[in-house]
């Protein structure tokens, strides 16, 4: 671990602080977890230094708090049922200052910082995109200034782990609490009860309900402080578990029912025990539901007791609360926030829904019909009556408005009503938060428009603005200085040693664009990365690569819109290209995949076991040996892309166009300089507009033609003989020419293909090869390459999370960040 950018420019008297966290370290290590040097294991300095740095990181938070609470500011609370964090040591050091003197004292002390920071579970509480988005956005509030928390689920077994055994993923739990988690404070007073079915009675009081729960759980909070960039300030993430009322009975247990004695437990603490998989089956669906109740309520109940016990009131809510819901997951907080003004506080139902509209806004991450969200009336009465009751009442005044207003001209009121009368009478989540909120936001300009004509178009008519985006952000501190501190040192030598204060100074690097000087550093420092990266492909893998050949990457989730797929049967037709033209001066490629499949999700694991099966055949085939290599990396998490992506020289961003909403992968990979081969999706769309047409790859269809073709496809048969090489892939991989004992494994796959192309992986497949052979001309002039990827490194400050982060304050949230942290590009 060298020096990172927070500690070289403050020159601060290092010899002294070393010594300090040497003592505080060994302080830790007696105390704490009573162990002596000498018998000292990895894990046990892991958790001193740990300790060590979170004494560092709670002074700035209680000093962040304090003011906060002393100023009366507005704070935002950002619900969220992901939180994809990773690992906290290394940030939280880069972002004190503190990772050259840690690595020293614990050097002194005979440890490897870096090695025991590799053993640090890596909080997985997020399936991809979304919950990345989150964490990233609370360590940006805690740069910008922006006082805020946090909350969602402290889940027992976080996203699976992921082996690949025989080139199948195979699921295993994960366990990231199994060894107590020293970042975390349980907070035994923020304890809330959780109501669940029963029966309800009207009070005196017109319009107040008495809900009688027939079944209630704790929810006990656990905070983790996160410091923002030099310590300046921290927010919080408030995580909770569920906890019974009655963890035995001891009735039933007397009577010899030992299992019996404990179901109410067992009932009671399934709500925080394991992250729900996205993609999912209707399985497991009701706790699914308790899970976005359990956490919504809590944190409702905390916020306004917090706001209560603050101010005295609650007619201010909306001047000092922004409540944003991170997708639909939480948007019970409307009918929970209406329940708890009416029925708790006897606020009158109108005075109620103005507070809430006026304090809730929401975020959509998808417009994918599987992923918005629906639950069946009949499940919400039973489960949840009261809120049923409000989203009922909320309904009739809203469509009752709606009807007023345009004289009844024009509007079909079943396309806007909270309940979806046409498949079974369902509760429509994304419009119970659309009508509850001030401001509904996509995340990507692209994102925005869509939303607007189409999933939310009847809701947009009635309120126009409502609707607004705010393109999304990455940190810089974790996914460029943390991860890539080789590039992120050169460019503070050509742009200033301010550039990790102000990231927007990174345009600077533009005026070099040309500086082969430059280059050379730049691919020196990107080999270095491409080495740490081979080493572990073959570790994980055992497939030797090699660092001078073109790296070409795709991390994400595994899903048919994400097109994994295009890629494996472009690389096929490489592989075969390759081989019958072995002369030809081919660029060396290794083709890199690595994401999970959600374990229900047939042709996601499918198209894994194929990248794995082809990967067999070409790394053992001699004649594409030194060209050609295809690598599934196992177990892909935060930790595993903080390596891959500095070591990236393509980024695949290859989506059908209209599918991915944003994607922030993209932005990390063309901030660290990959270039990005992608479609006209999400954000690559604003990538593109930044660095300039020559500077990244296009290819395929658009969102409109997209849209078209679905409406109106061509025969896949027409598709497949107009495509060169097409055929010969598919019937090589249906006919089981990379499955040899198992020839017909891919057939059901390639039929689903010829028979729908729905995510138009035959349509774009001849322009994504030729795309990828543009890659290879340019490859081939690596003073063209290297001037690309310093423009794209040059103008992708824009996508830092605190630009993001201002756009909310300002536009969404309406409070202030601090003037002279807030970067942009
Ligand atoms: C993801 C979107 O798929 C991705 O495009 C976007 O960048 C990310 O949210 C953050 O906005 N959606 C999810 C999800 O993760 O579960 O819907």
């Amino acid at each position: 671990m060298t020096e990172t950018a927070s500690d070289a420019s403050r020159p601060a008297d290092t010899a002294g602080r070393v010594e300090a966290l040497k003592a505080e370290i060994l302080r830790k290590l007696t105390y704490s977890l009573g162990k002596n040097a000498s018998v000292a294991q990895p894990h046990d300095w892991l958790t001193a230094g740990i300790l060590a740095a979170r004494d560092h990181v709670v002074d700035v938070w209680h000093r962040s708090t304090r003011e906060s609470y002393e100023t009366g500011r507005k704070r935002v609370y950002y619900l969220s049922l992901e939180f994809l964090i990773g690992r906290s040591l290394a940030d939280a050091l880069n972002n004190l200052g503190l990772t050259g003197a840690m690595a020293q004292a614990m050097r002194e002390l005979g440890v490897d910082l870096a090695a025991i920071e590799t053993i640090e579970p890596d909080a997985a509480l997020g399936n991809g995109g979304l919950g990345r988005l989150a964490a990233c956005y609370l360590e940006a509030m805690a740069s910008t200034g922006v006082p805020a928390l946090g909350y969602g689920i402290r889940y027992d077994h976080g996203l699976f782990k992921q082996r690949i055994d025989g080139g199948k993923q195979i699921e295993v739990p994960e366990d990231w609490l199994s060894f107590r988690n020293p970042w975390e404070f349980e907070r035994r007073e923020a304890s809330y009860k959780i109501g669940f079915g029963g029966s309800l009675t009207a009070t005196q009081k017109p319009g107040e309900v008495f809900w009688e729960p027939e079944e209630t759980v704790f929810a006990v909070a656990y905070d983790t402080p996160v410091v923002g960039w030099r310590g300046r300030d921290a927010t919080t993430l408030r995580l909770w578990r569920a906890r019974a009322m009655h963890p035995l009975s001891l009735d039933a247990f007397n009577q010899g029912d030992i299992v019996g004695a404990v179901a109410e437990r067992n009932r009671a603490e399934a709500i925080s025990k394991v992250l729900y998989p996205n993609d999912s089956t209707p399985a497991g669906q009701e706790l699914r539901l308790r899970q976005e109740f359990f956490f919504t309520s809590a944190s409702l109940q905390d916020l306004v007791r917090r706001h209560y016990r603050q101010f005295g009131r609650l007619d201010n809510l909306a001047d000092k609360v922004a409540i944003q819901l991170n997708d639909t997951h939480p948007s019970l907080a409307v009918a929970e926030l209406m329940r708890l003004l009416v029925d708790e506080h006897g606020l009158p139902w109108e005075e109620a829904w103005t507070i809430t509209s006026a304090t809730i806004s929401y975020t959509n991450h998808t417009l994918l019909p599987e992923a918005l969200e629906t639950w069946p009336v009949a499940l919400m009465e039973r489960l949840l009556p009261r809120h049923m009751q409000i989203i009922f009442g909320i309904n009739a005044r809203f469509l009752e408005e709606v009807r007023r207003s345009s004289g009844g001209e024009n509007v079909d009121l079943s396309t806007i009503s909270l309940i979806d009368e046409h498949h079974g009478r369902r509760v429509r989540m994304a419009h119970l938060a659309f009508v509850g909120s001030h401001t509904v936001n996509g995340v990507s300009a692209l994102h925005s428009k869509l939303m607007e004509q189409t999933v939310f178009a009847p809701l947009h008519a009635i309120f126009p603005g409502r609707i607004t985006n705010v393109t999304n952000g990455i940190t810089p501190r974790r996914w460029l200085f943390g991860a890539n501190p080789g590039l992120t040192k050169l460019l503070q030598e050509v742009c200033g040693d301010d550039l990790t204060d102000r990231i927007g100074n990174i345009r600077r690097l533009a005026a070099h664009t040309g500086d082969a000087a430059l280059h050379q550093r730049l691919a020196a420092i990107r080999r270095e990365n491409k080495l740490k990266l081979a080493k572990i492909i073959r570790q994980d893998t055992g497939v030797t690569v090699d660092p001078d050949a073109l790296f070409d990457v795709q991390i994400k989730r595994i899903h048919e819109y994400k097109r994994q797929l295009l890629n494996i049967l472009e690389t096929i037709a490489l592989y075969d290209a390759i081989r019958s033209e072995p002369y030809r001066d081919w660029a060396p490629r290794v083709k890199i995949f690595a994401g999970k499949a959600a374990s229900n999700y047939g042709t996601a694991k499918a198209i894994i076991n194929l990248i794995n099966d082809v990967a067999v055949v070409v790394n053992n085939d001699i004649t594409t040996r030194d060209r050609l290599k295809v690598v599934f990396l196992p177990n892909y998490n935060v930790s595993a892309a903080e390596v891959i992506i500095p070591a990236a020289d393509v980024s695949e961003q290859i989506s059908t166009a209209g599918m991915e909403a944003s994607g922030t992968g993209n932005m990390k990979f063309a901030l660290n300089g990959a270039i990005t081969i992608g479609t006209l999706d999400g954000a690559n769309i604003e990538i593109g507009e930044r660095v300039g047409a020559d500077n990244i790859v296009i290819f395929g269809m658009t969102a409109e033609e997209v849209e078209a073709a679905k409406h109106n496809p061509r025969p896949t048969s027409e598709v497949i003989a107009a495509t060169p090489h097409l055929e010969g892939v598919l019937d090589a991989v249906a006919s089981g020419a990379y499955s040899p004992r198992e020839r017909d494994r891919y057939l059901g796959l390639v039929e689903g293909l010829r028979a729908n192309d729905w995510f138009m992986v035959l349509n774009d497949f001849e322009s994504y090869r030729q795309a990828q052979r543009r890659i290879d001309s340019l490859w081939a002039d690596q003073g063209k390459w290297w001037r690309m990827s310093v423009t794209n490194t040059a103008h992708c400050g824009w996508f830092s999370a605190d630009r993001a982060i201002g756009e909310y304050a300002e536009r969404i949230w309406h409070v202030p960040t601090s003037p002279d942290t807030t970067a942009g590009g």
